[in-house]
């Protein structure tokens, strides 16, 4: 099999790759990433070897026909991912999420190529904290920020050129992710790394929004049996049960680094910060018989914390420009 990753020197991208590599020799692989500032090229350097790279962008569209005509599945991660930035300036975010989601569309209706569509539980919005409700797939779209917005974009890109256009693909929605590899811009590895150069956390708000955490691994698991097993059309929520408010990840932080579990500073909200987001990933296990492998977030998350402490050299050219971002906005 021929596939082709976009965004695979991205987050959950490289991991993707790594393990695709590991678990699925016989995948022939391709890279396309812009190498943005998100993008690192040597999160990939362990399987440079079994990959094929290319530096482009997903909004090229005779590159990216040229790809797609080479290849038999598309697995579509490239995207701005983060939310702080999105608010500051939402223009990359239309331009990739929803003009480059548009122009890989455009290549897989010529080629007729399978495509799998990476999403976000951001695109349904948020839930309350008493809420029971979890998210499914016939929950309404209500995205909150410019971020979720282009993403709930792109879904609806998809949904239209699989019914339109007979396009053969598939979209999973997934919560927010952790491991290795995440760009020190979000909030776990923003915390680890402030934690070793002896910043104090930073709490936006009072603390209290709920993320549903998954480990990527997990995450990319869920991906290969949807790739595999899912049918054509569908949406799949991929979610691990992780509910655990930001105030209980920073202090596991701190008491996993050996500090006491006080020792942060809640700093300004986030605008139209998100309260919660809870998947009910049911379609996934009952119709794909798919489990996740990291049970214990408190194990997944001291496990996080080795890797950028034994990583440095990955993660810190990367610091001082993005606490100088975040220094400018106040947080
Ligand atoms: P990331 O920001 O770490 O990586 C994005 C990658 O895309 C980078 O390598 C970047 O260089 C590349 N890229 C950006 N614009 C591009 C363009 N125009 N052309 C080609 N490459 C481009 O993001 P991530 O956290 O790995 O997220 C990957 C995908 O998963 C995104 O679609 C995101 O919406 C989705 N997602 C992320 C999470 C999460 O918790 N991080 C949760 C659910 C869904
Ligand atoms: O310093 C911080 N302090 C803080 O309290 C940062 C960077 C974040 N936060 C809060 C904001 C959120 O409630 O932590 C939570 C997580 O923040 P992010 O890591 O920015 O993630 P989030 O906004 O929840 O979005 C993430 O999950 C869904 C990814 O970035 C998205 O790409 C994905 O779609």
């Amino acid at each position: 099999m021929r596939m082709l990753v976009t965004g695979g020197a991205g987050f959950i991208g490289a991991n993707f790759v790594h393990q695709t590599v590991r678990e699925r020799p016989d995948v022939e692989l391709t890279v396309l990433d812009a190498l943005t500032y998100a993008g690192n090229e040597s999160s990939l350097d362990p399987v440079a070897d079994a990959v094929t790279f290319v530096r482009g962008d997903i909004a090229d569209t005779d590159l990216v026909d040229s790809l797609v005509a080479d290849t038999d599945v598309v697995v579509h991660f490239a995207a701005e991912s983060h939310n702080d930035n999105s608010l500051h300036d939402p223009w990359p975010f239309v331009r990739t999420n929803v003009i480059g989601t548009y122009q890989l569309l455009e290549a897989v209706r010529r080629h007729d190529t399978r495509y799998h569509h990476i999403s976000t539980d951001e695109v349904y919005g948020d839930l309350e904290l008493d809420d029971p409700a979890k998210f499914t797939p016939d929950t309404p779209y209500n995205p909150s920020s410019p971020y979720s917005s282009t993403k709930a974009s792109s879904d609806l890109l998809v949904r239209a050129w699989v019914r339109s256009f007979g396009v053969q693909a598939t979209i999973s929605n997934c919560s927010n992710n952790y491991g290795p590899y995440q760009h020190v811009e979000k909030f776990i590895p923003r915390q680890i790394t402030n934690v070793i150069d002896g910043i104090r956390p930073k709490l936006y708000g009072k603390g209290e929004n709920v993320r549903d955490w998954i480990h990527v691994e997990d995450h990319n698991s869920a991906v290969w049996s949807i790739i595999e097993k899912g049918a054509i059309g569908e949406t799949y929520l991929i979610g691990a049960d992780g509910e655990t408010s930001n105030k209980d990840v920073v202090e596991a932080i701190l008491e996993i680094m050996g500090l006491d579990c006080d020792a942060y500073d809640h700093v300004s909200d986030r605008p139209g910060h998100d309260m919660r987001y809870a998947i009910d990933a049911t379609r996934l296990r009952t119709e794909l018989g798919w489990e996740p492998r990291y049970r214990n977030f408190r194990e997944g998350l001291a496990a996080t914390v080795a890797w950028y402490q034994a990583n440095e050299a990955w993660w810190r050219p990367q610091k001082d420009a993005t606490e100088a971002k975040y220094a400018q906005l106040g947080r």
